[in-house]
């Protein structure tokens, strides 16, 4: 019987690129006809033949409370009840500045736009502004969204300056975002003392899930942090994933950092369009429509998305929340390890907060290089037999994993029943 989902692909492919509207929900790492999904609840979603899924990328973040919520969905219906949206301020917009402000300390003023992407680029923006600098450095592997000066990948030489990773991306964009790699203080040491007075803004993803999960060494990041302060560059943290996922505070709070701008997303919307940029309030100055840096957006603050975000960060300072939330990712990522143990598969994994990693691999990667020597067909084959089994992966062994809170010990245990049994076909195909 043909699936459903082989028809909906066929028919997306006719009117949109690709068949999708985001690259990676096409299947093309990994092969296959890609889910359309039709509802989610909970840990749960459906696809287009009825088949139920338990669900581990929980719309890449923002599913931390689980999907459908009731009082998520019942904020987001009292909202639109009164209408999608104005154009002009609402008070939701200040509640949720606020809120931000109060639970990530070092922002000390917010903008709120629509997209990860926006958030970004605009804080990329804000940066150039305020420092008058035009150089940036960012680091292989990680993903700020699909900004021109973002899509940008390291040069022919260590320290020479970015090439384009996409097409449409001008050489004079690349040229002045350089790349380095990712955990490798010495790097940055380097090229700050070359022009560390040339250099705007420092952007890094610090707990990186776009290369799959890779955790930030200290050193990493108190070396960027020393270096921007002495040489009058700015630190911006990337926690559009790692915000209210890896703990209420971010990776900042995990690692007692404080960066001068941060941009975060995905939970902040509970599955609707909410991201926001903030810091230092003498940073912040410099944005329209009080200083020279222009940035605006007709969606900006929804106030129906912004109901859902709020609804969510409500339920995330519950009791206990990232307790439990924490508690079953480790679960989950240490009962993979020793099913794949037991079936003898080459296999490790890894868990910060309400995200993991998989390898298939010797040893939890620390760097993109590591990270690219890990097993891909190994991770394409475990991936179908997973999918097979009713568990859903993120379509990539280059991506990171997220459990909400409704991934209750039942959901675990059925997550390691069917791992056990793709571990065993993986054994035997190896023969
Ligand atoms: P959006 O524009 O997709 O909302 O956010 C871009 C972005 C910025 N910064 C970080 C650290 C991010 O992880 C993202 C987006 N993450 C991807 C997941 N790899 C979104 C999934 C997709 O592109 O479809």
């Amino acid at each position: 019987m043909t699936s459903q989902n082989d028809t909906l692909f066929a028919r997306a492919q006719v009117t949109t690129p690709g068949g999708v509207n985001s690259p990676v929900r096409a299947f093309r790492s990994v092969g296959g006809t890609p889910r359309f999904i039709t509802r989610a609840a909970g840990p749960y979603f459906w696809d287009a033949d009825e088949r139920r899924y338990i669900d581990y990328i929980g719309s890449w973040g923002p599913a931390i409370v689980g999907h459908a919520h009731p009082k998520v969905i019942q904020a987001v219906q009292d909202a639109a009840a009164r209408g999608l949206s104005f154009g002009a301020p609402t008070e939701g917009e200040i509640e949720m500045a606020e809120e931000i402000c109060r639970l990530v300390p070092s922002v000390e003023q917010v903008r709120l736009v629509s997209s990860g992407t926006e958030a970004a680029m605009s804080a990329l923006r804000l940066a150039r502004g305020a420092t008058g600098r035009d150089a940036i450095i960012k680091f292989e592997g990680c993903y700020h969204g699909h900004a021109d000066s973002l899509l940008v990948k390291a040069g022919s030489g260590l320290l020479t300056f970015g090439n384009p990773t996409s097409a449409g991306v001008p050489e004079d964009f690349a040229k002045h975002t350089l790349v380095l790699d990712y955990n490798d203080p010495q790097q940055l040491e380097e090229l700050f003392s070359r022009m560390g007075d040339r250099i705007a803004c420092v952007i890094v993803e610090p707990v990186a899930g776009n290369m799959n999960l890779v955790r930030a060494t200290p050193e990493f990041l108190q070396t960027m942090r020393r270096l921007c302060t002495a040489h009058g560059a700015l630190l911006i943290f990337d926690e559009v994933m790692s915000g209210f996922r890896v703990a209420l505070g971010g990776a900042q709070s995990l690692y007692g950092i404080t960066p001068d701008l941060t941009v975060l997303g995905k939970v902040i919307g509970g599955g609707l369009p909410v991201a926001a940029f903030g810091g230092r309030k003498d940073i912040m100055k410099h944005l329209a429509p009080l200083g020279a840096v222009y940035q605006a957006g007709t969606l900006s603050g929804n106030p129906v998305a912004v109901a859902a975000g709020m609804t969510t960060l409500k339920l995330i300072q519950e009791p206990g929340f990232y307790e439990n939330l924490g508690a079953q990712t480790t679960k989950l990522a240490n009962g993979l390890a020793e099913v794949a143990r037991q079936a003898d598969v080459p296999f490790c994994a890894d868990a910060v907060g309400g995200m993991f990693g998989i390898y298939f691999a010797e040893q939890v990667p620390a760097t993109y290089g590591a990270m690219m020597k890990c097993d891909k067909a190994a991770f394409n084959a475990f991936f179908h037999a997973m999918l097979d089994a009713g568990v859903y992966l993120a379509p990539s062994a280059f991506e990171a994993g997220f459990v909400s809170a409704q991934h209750d010990d039942a959901i675990i245990a059925a997550t390691l029943d069917a791992a056990h049994a793709s571990f065993g076909k993986l054994k035997r195909a190896a023969g």
